[in-house]
């Protein structure tokens, strides 16, 4: 079968485009883990990994299990699941910020392998139950049995040490924990930090040798990104007194999406394992009110970021706002609005999709089509909203979706991120998280 009418006449067929993405996730295993690129990022990314699992599974499945395992050993004592484990083998300069800026090694609770201190979107859980439930066996099981108290303890860790607005929600100590890390969402925020372009001359930036600079962020947001990791790792990555002393805090709608979405995960995974499933259900609807009480804003009818150190919502509508659809238990008049907003010419999302989903809104002025979070294509959140569309009863929409995804990858291949309008390929060209997502989509019609 063809995989669309789309990209016109020589579309590769379905068959074609899962070998490419075999051949992708191939190239990217590195010993006990995928890299997300050979080039941009060589070292094991945390929600990259997730997502690689979900894929994995559908042709590699001890991979798959593997890969979680990997990024697990690296978990920190408090919980945290550490958003980059470095590859010691690489040489120094191989990724900026590397493992000596980071300096775990100094901090309590960090394990022997060299990690960063931040966090990432904790789609884990969901990625482990998924897995096990594609292709369920005494292999999957045992995996199962391994990472759930380790899942529990990321889940702790993000609800206990990260509720800094004390109401139920994680918050995110730097826009690298959102996975989206220029968002126009967090330009307020991060207009807040004090930094200098300057101190970017110190350092040499690894991304800008590999990708277009006018695809990347900023220097200057490169100087502020530091900043904060510099703040937090000089006070030990603790997370005690976050308001009184961090420059950045904000609770995100897709990490609390994600820490709802795992806590409905781990109560699939709980019976599976001989655990007690309630809690979880009870912390999942604990999180989903939370989240609506906090970030949906009826007159937007979206969700949105809420910066801690304002007190405010972040007013761009970013794709951030649609991921809470991911949530089984979102109540019906967030559903419909999150729908509708995904459906308005700003993410355009149809039955039948002329053009990709953006990261943001394309109506809005500071809409760039060609800067990495800013308004280009990505997999991960096309999938995630495909997910939430299945599970919230729009299989019309979803569809729709699936084939806008097929499409993407027919035209440019495993890229990490698609231009919202022409499709083309931007960033690292064999991207692992495109193939994996691609195989996922793929074995659902
Ligand atoms: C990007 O983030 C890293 C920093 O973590 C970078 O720009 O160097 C983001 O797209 C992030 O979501 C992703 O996990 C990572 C690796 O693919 O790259």
């Amino acid at each position: 079968m063809a995989a669309s009418a789309g990209p016109g006449p020589a579309a590769p067929t379905h068959a074609e485009l899962r070998r490419l993405a075999v051949a992708t996730l191939d190239g990217n295993w590195e010993h006990d883990h995928t890299v997300p690129s050979r080039t941009l990022y060589p070292h094991q990314w945390s929600w990259d990994s997730a997502f690689i699992a979900v894929g994995l599974v559908h042709v590699r499945p001890d991979r798959a299990w593997r890969e979680l395992r990997t990024l697990f050993a690296a978990q920190w004592t408090d919980g945290r699941v550490p958003h980059i484990v470095f590859n010691p083998a690489l040489r120094v300069g191989s990724y900026f910020p590397g493992p000596e800026f980071w300096n775990s090694a100094a901090a309590d609770g960090a394990p022997a392998a060299a990690t960063s201190g931040l966090v990432q979107p904790p789609v884990h859980a969901l990625a482990a139950w998924l897995a096990h439930r594609r292709a369920p066996s005494e292999e999957s099981a045992r995996a199962l049995r391994r990472l759930y108290p380790r899942l529990v303890a990321q889940q702790r860790y993000l609800t206990v040490h990260r509720d800094v607005g004390g109401a139920g929600l994680a918050c995110i100590v730097h826009p690298w924990e959102s996975g989206v890390d220029n968002s126009p969402a967090w330009d307020a925020p991060m207009a807040a930090v004090p930094a200098d372009v300057a101190v970017m001359r110190a350092y040499r930036r690894h991304d800008t040798a590999h990708a277009d600079a006018a695809h990347r962020p900023t220097d200057l947001d490169y100087a502020r990104y530091v900043a904060i990791v510099a703040a937090y790792r000089d006070a030990g990555y603790r997370d005690d007194d976050l308001a009184g002393r961090h420059p950045f805090l904000v609770e995100c709608p897709l990490v609390n999406a994600a820490l709802g979405a795992a806590e409905h995960a781990l109560a699939r995974i709980a019976p599976v394992v001989g655990a007690d499933p309630g809690p979880h259900r009870d912390r999942a609807a604990r999180i989903t009110e939370a989240l609506v009480e906090r970030l949906y804003d009826p007159v937007t009818g979206t969700f949105h970021p809420r910066d801690l150190r304002t007190d405010r919502l972040i007013p761009a509508r970013t794709a951030l706002g649609l991921m809470p659809l991911i949530l089984p238990d979102l109540p019906a008049r967030q559903v419909a609005a999150v729908v509708t907003e995904a459906c308005s010419a700003r993410f355009g999302l149809s039955a039948r999709m002329d053009r990709p989903l953006p990261s943001h809104d394309r109506t809005a002025p500071d809409f760039e089509p060609l800067r990495y979070w800013r308004g280009p294509s990505w997999m991960n959140l096309n999938w995630l909203l495909w997910r939430g569309l299945r599970g919230h009863g729009r299989p019309d929409l979803a569809a729709g979706l699936r084939q806008s995804m097929l499409d993407l990858v027919a035209t440019a291949g495993c890229h990490e991120y698609f231009h919202p309008d022409t499709r083309a390929g931007l960033g690292s060209p064999a991207f692992s998280w495109t193939a994996s997502l691609l195989l996922d989509v793929l074995a659902e019609s």
